[in-house]
C-alpha cells in the first residue's frame, strides 16, 4: 500500500511510519517540524536523545534496507504543495497526526489558543479538500481523542462515536436515530478535535470521502519493536508540564526523584494505550477501510482506564517515589467514572499490552537511562485554564 503519514516526525507518527515501512508499505512522511520548534519555544527537549529527521531516515535505511521519503510541508498553510504531493504519490491511505496535541499548551495564552485552532482546523480541512480536489480517493485515518466525549456518561459505556437516541415526534411516534456522541471538550485542543469530527461528517456525506477516526486515549511508553532497533531511531519522550502526559511524567518523576505530581484529588479517570498498540491499531484500521458510502467509522483506541491517583500509587509502590497532591491547574471534574466500549479494535485482532507488563521496563530502559537529560525546572505544569487560576498561582508565588 502507498501511505502518506502526515505528522510522521512526532511521538505517534514516527513509530507508526517505521512500523508500516517494516510491513512492506511504501511510506512518505510529511511534517513541518513544528513540534521540534515548540521545544525551542518552551526551552525543553525530549528526555530521549532524538535525532534530526534526516539522520532518523538514514538510520532506518541502514537498519532495514527500506527507504522512507520526507517532505517538509505545513499542511495548514501550504495547500498547493500538499495537493501536488497527493497527485504525484497517489496514496491509498493518509494517516493524519499533524495537529498541535497538548491541552496545556493550547491553554497557555490567547496566542496559543489561536495557533492551536488555526493549525488544527486548517490542517484537517486542507487534507480533506486536497483528497477531494485530487480525486485520488484515499482512505483518511485520523488520530482523534477520547476527550471529544468528555470523560463521563449517563451510566452506560461510551460508545464508538455514535449514540442511539429515540426522539418523540409531534404526532407521538418514536423515531430511533444514531447521532454523533455529544461533544464535550475540556480544552481548546480537545475542542479542535470535536470540530474535526464535523468536517469528517460533512466531507463524507458530501464527497464520499472514506474516513476512519481513531478516538485515542493517553499514549504511554516510548519504544516500539522498530524504534528499539538502533538508538538513532529512538522515539521522543515528553516530560515537561505542557507536553508530558500523565503516566510518562510519573515514570520519569520516579526515575529522577521528583514527587509524583497528582492534580487535585487525582480522582480523574482516563483511558490509556501503549505506543506499541497505537501503531498496531493504525495498521488494523488501514487494512480494513470503510466501504464505499459508509459513514465515518469511529473506533475507540484505548485498552484500559485508570484513576490518576491509582497510577501514582502503582508507580510509587514499584519505585518508592513520593506522591504530592498539587493544586489542579486545569478546569476539570475532580472525580469521574469512565467506562469505554472498545470492541471494534479488539475484534480486528488487537492484543493489548497492559500497564502491569510494560511499566518497569519503561522505568529502567528509558526513564532511568536518560534521567540525566531531565531539566527538573520544566516539570511543574504552569499553564492555567482560567485567569483566576493564573492570578491565584502568582499570589502563591509572591507569598512564598
Ligand atoms: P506530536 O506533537 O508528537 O506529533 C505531531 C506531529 O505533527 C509533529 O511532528 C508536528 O511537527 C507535526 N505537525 C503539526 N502541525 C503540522 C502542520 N500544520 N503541518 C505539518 N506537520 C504538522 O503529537 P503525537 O503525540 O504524536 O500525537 C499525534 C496525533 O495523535 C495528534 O493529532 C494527537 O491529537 C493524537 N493523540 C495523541 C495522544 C498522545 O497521548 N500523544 C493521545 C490521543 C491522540
Ligand atoms: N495530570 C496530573 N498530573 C500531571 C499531569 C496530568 O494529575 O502531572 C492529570 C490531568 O490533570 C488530567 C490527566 O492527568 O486529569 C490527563 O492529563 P494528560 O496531560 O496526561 O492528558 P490530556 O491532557 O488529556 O492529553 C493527552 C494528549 C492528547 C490526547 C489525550 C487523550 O496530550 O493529545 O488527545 O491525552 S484523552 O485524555 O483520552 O483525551
Amino acid at each position: 500500500m502507498k501511505i502518506l503519514v502526515i505528522g510522521g516526525d512526532g511521538f505517534c507518527g514516527w513509530p507508526t511510519s517505521l512500523h508500516l515501512s517494516n510491513k512492506g508499505h511504501d511510506v512518505v512522511i510529511v511534517d513541518n517540524l513544528s513540534r521540534r520548534k515548540i521545544d525551542i519555544e518552551l526551552e525543553v527537549d525530549s528526555l530521549t536523545p532524538i535525532q534530526s529527521i534526516s539522520k532518523r531516515l538514514e538510520a532506518w535505511e541502514e537498519v532495514s534496507g527500506r527507504r522512507i521519503l520526507f517532505e517538509n510541508i505545513d499542511v495548514s498553510e501550504n495547500y498547493a504543495r500538499l495537493l501536488n504531493l497527493l497527485r504525484d504519490f497517489e496514496p491509498d491511505t493518509i494517516v493524519h497526526f499533524a495537529e498541535q496535541r497538548a491541552a496545556p499548551y493550547s491553554m497557555k495564552s490567547s496566542y496559543h489558543k489561536r495557533y492551536t485552532v488555526d493549525n488544527n482546523l486548517n490542517a484537517t480541512n486542507n487534507v480533506l479538500a486536497a483528497i477531494v480536489e485530487s480525486g485520488i480517493g484515499s482512505h483518511l485515518v485520523h488520530l482523534g481523542t477520547m476527550g471529544v466525549y468528555g470523560y463521563g456518561t449517563a451510566g452506560m459505556k461510551i460508545p464508538e462515536g455514535y449514540l442511539p437516541v429515540t426522539i418523540e415526534t409531534d404526532d407521538g411516534r418514536h423515531v430511533r436515530q444514531e447521532i454523533l456522541y455529544p461533544a464535550n471538550p475540556g480544552s481548546i485542543y480537545h475542542m479542535t478535535k470535536t470540530q474535526d469530527q464535523l468536517m469528517f461528517a460533512f466531507y463524507n456525506k458530501n464527497d464520499g470521502v472514506k474516513v476512519t477516526d481513531l478516538h485515542q486515549g493517553i499514549v504511554w511508553g516510548t519504544q516500539t519493536e522498530e524504534t528499539k532497533r538502533d538508538e538513532r531511531l529512538i522515539n521522543r519522550f515528553d516530560y515537561d508540564g505542557d507536553y508530558g502526559t500523565v503516566l510518562n511524567r510519573f515514570l520519569m518523576q520516579a526515575a529522577v526523584g521528583f514527587p509524583l505530581t497528582v492534580h487535585g484529588t487525582g480522582g480523574q479517570t482516563r483511558a490509556f494505550i501503549h505506543i506499541q498498540d497505537t501503531v498496531k491499531c493504525i495498521e488494523l484500521a488501514l487494512e480494513s477501510p470503510p466501504q464505499h458510502g459508509e459513514r465515518v467509522r469511529i473506533l475507540n483506541q484505548m485498552t484500559e482506564t485508570h484513576r490518576v491517583r491509582d497510577l501514582a500509587k502503582l508507580i510509587a509502590d514499584k519505585t518508592g517515589a513520593a506522591i504530592e497532591y498539587v493544586k489542579n491547574p486545569r478546569k476539570e471534574d475532580s472525580e469521574n467514572e469512565l467506562n469505554v466500549e472498545n470492541q471494534r479494535l479488539l475484534g480486528l485482532g488487537l492484543d493489548p499490552i497492559t500497564l502491569e507488563e510494560g511499566l518497569l521496563e519503561e522505568v529502567t530502559d528509558i526513564a532511568r537511562k536518560y534521567a540525566g537529560r531531565c531539566d527538573k525546572t520544566k516539570i511543574p505544569c504552569v499553564s492555567y485554564w482560567t485567569t483566576e487560576q493564573q492570578i491565584d498561582s502568582e499570589k502563591g508565588e509572591a507569598a512564598s
